[in-house]
């Protein structure tokens, strides 16, 4: 079968404009106008909307039920090489027209996995010379990259957290080839997800032998890639379970803690995914707000999960509250650390027309523009930062002011306790915090 050609793989659909919230072409932005200035930054700047290439161009639709419900013609070549460059094609082709500045992928999203190790690093060698050309060509660039250590049986008992030191110095090479391909193209960060990092079951596992590996493992890839020049972020990805009944970068707070432990928080900062905060029975903002209060918001997986589900099903955001929540949070941390908001998100089952996948993102894109909009107003026109601010007044000045400073001991409140009446109680006003977020959306 011949391939088709590079740029009509979404045909009938053409470059997606912004034509504003009153226009009724669905196949245009409402809301996501890169160029308009917003906290005095580019929307675009603000937002760096990624395009997932695994669950774009890869994903086909199987689920435990049933196979794929999609037949991509760039899947048909028998030859790899022919399938890679007629995939990357058309993601490039659906990346230029959707309008975004970045994409994201897995190693082996590229191009198929080789039956052996010396096979996969020529395919990878190859797929990366095309996709370069491709980004050279078109001005995307790489959000970041990352390797898949959890699809391929070897992992089913973890990559770098495996019991079987062959298999961790496996999951090595993989990981040297993943670094070796972000940094030929330029990637900007570097995503660990350990999806197979934890256990099934606790009987057969030694957290703490497994804990370490993954500590001094992380520390090897980190040495490697500074070596080889690599200057951008790496990210951790918490999600506390699906593969494994427990993953060990269970949510933000875990992943700092490992950090810490392990001395690699000067390196690392944490890739916050919408619907790995809700399996954590977090909200997205509680993960956000957890991770910028120790300056490591790095980057952002936007998608949603649902109510009724209880697992990762990766559905585009369009959760108006949600997302406006978290804006607040990333407008006061001042932005994200060197990342940007990569939507880790697919496209239904049933749905299943090229133009789909267009409605998915534009609609990701415009509910995070429109939460940007409507949090920049709160912040600017409304009594909320002051009324927050007003809570802590007490430790403005006086008694309160030397406790924040360290200059007070457990005594110390004892006396001023003493000396002084009952406190009164003080609301929480969290109605009135609710409606305020309400007005303005
Ligand atoms: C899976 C993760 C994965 C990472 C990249 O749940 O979200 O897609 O983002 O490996
Ligand atoms: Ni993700
Ligand atoms: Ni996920």
């Amino acid at each position: 079968m011949a391939l088709r050609n590079t740029s009509d793989y979404y045909k009938g659909v053409g470059n997606i404009p912004f034509e504003g919230k009153d226009s009724d072409n669905p196949l245009s932005f409402k809301y996501y106008n890169p160029d308009q200035l917003v906290a005095g930054k580019r929307m675009g700047e603000h937002l760096k909307f990624a395009v997932a290439y695994w669950h774009s161009f890869c994903g086909t639709g199987a689920d435990p039920f049933g196979p794929g419900t999609l037949q991509h013609p760039w899947d048909i070549p028998s030859d790899p090489m022919d399938a890679a460059k007629a995939k990357a094609d058309a993601a490039f082709e659906f990346i230029e027209k959707i309008g975004f500045d970045y994409f994201c992928f897995h190693d082996f999203d590229l191009i198929r996995e080789g039956s052996s190790l010396k096979e996969s690093e020529k395919r990878l060698a190859k797929i990366v010379e095309y996709v370069k050309g491709k980004m050279q060509k078109t001005g995307v660039q790489l959000l970041w990259g990352t390797a898949n250590c959890f699809s391929n049986p070897r992992y089913m008992n973890g990559a770098a957290t495996n019991p079987d030191f062959k298999v961790v110095a496996r999951a090595g090479a993989q990981i040297k080839l993943a670094l070796d391909t972000t940094i030929e193209l330029n990637g900007h960060n570097y995503v660990f997800w350990g999806g197979r990092e934890g256990y099934m079951s606790l009987l057969n596992t030694d957290m703490k032998r497994e804990l370490d590996h993954m500590g001094r493992f992380l520390g090897m890839a980190r040495d490697y890639a500074r070596k080889a020049g690599f200057k951008g972020t790496f990210f951790i990805e918490p999600k506390p379970m699906e593969p494994m009944k427990h993953q060990y970068d269970f949510d933000a707070a875990t992943v700092i803690g490992f950090l810490n432990h392990y001395g690699l928080e000067s390196d690392f900062k944490l890739n916050i995914e919408v619907n790995h905060a809700t399996l954590a029975s977090h909200s997205f903002a509680h993960e956000l707000e957890v991770a910028a209060s120790h300056g490591m918001l790095g980057s952002i997986d936007a998608n949603r999960g649902d109510y009724q589900n209880g697992w990762d099903t990766d559905q585009f955001p369009n959760n108006i509250t949600e997302v406006t929540e978290a804006m607040l949070i990333l407008l006061e941390a001042g932005g994200l650390k060197g990342g940007g908001i990569n939507f880790d998100a697919k496209i239904r089952r049933n749905s299943t027309d090229p133009e789909d996948i267009f409605h998915a993102h534009i609609g990701g894109a415009d509910t995070f523009a429109r939460a940007l909009l409507i949090a920049d107003r709160i912040i600017n026109s409304s009594r909320y930062t002051q009324l927050r601010k007003e809570r802590y007044s007490s430790f403005d000045q006086g008694h309160g002011k030397k406790f924040e400073e360290g200059r007070l001991a457990l005594k110390d409140l004892y006396e001023i306790a003493m000396e002084g009446e009952e406190p009164k109680l003080r609301s929480g006003k969290q109605e009135l915090f609710e409606n305020i977020i309400n007005q303005y959306i």
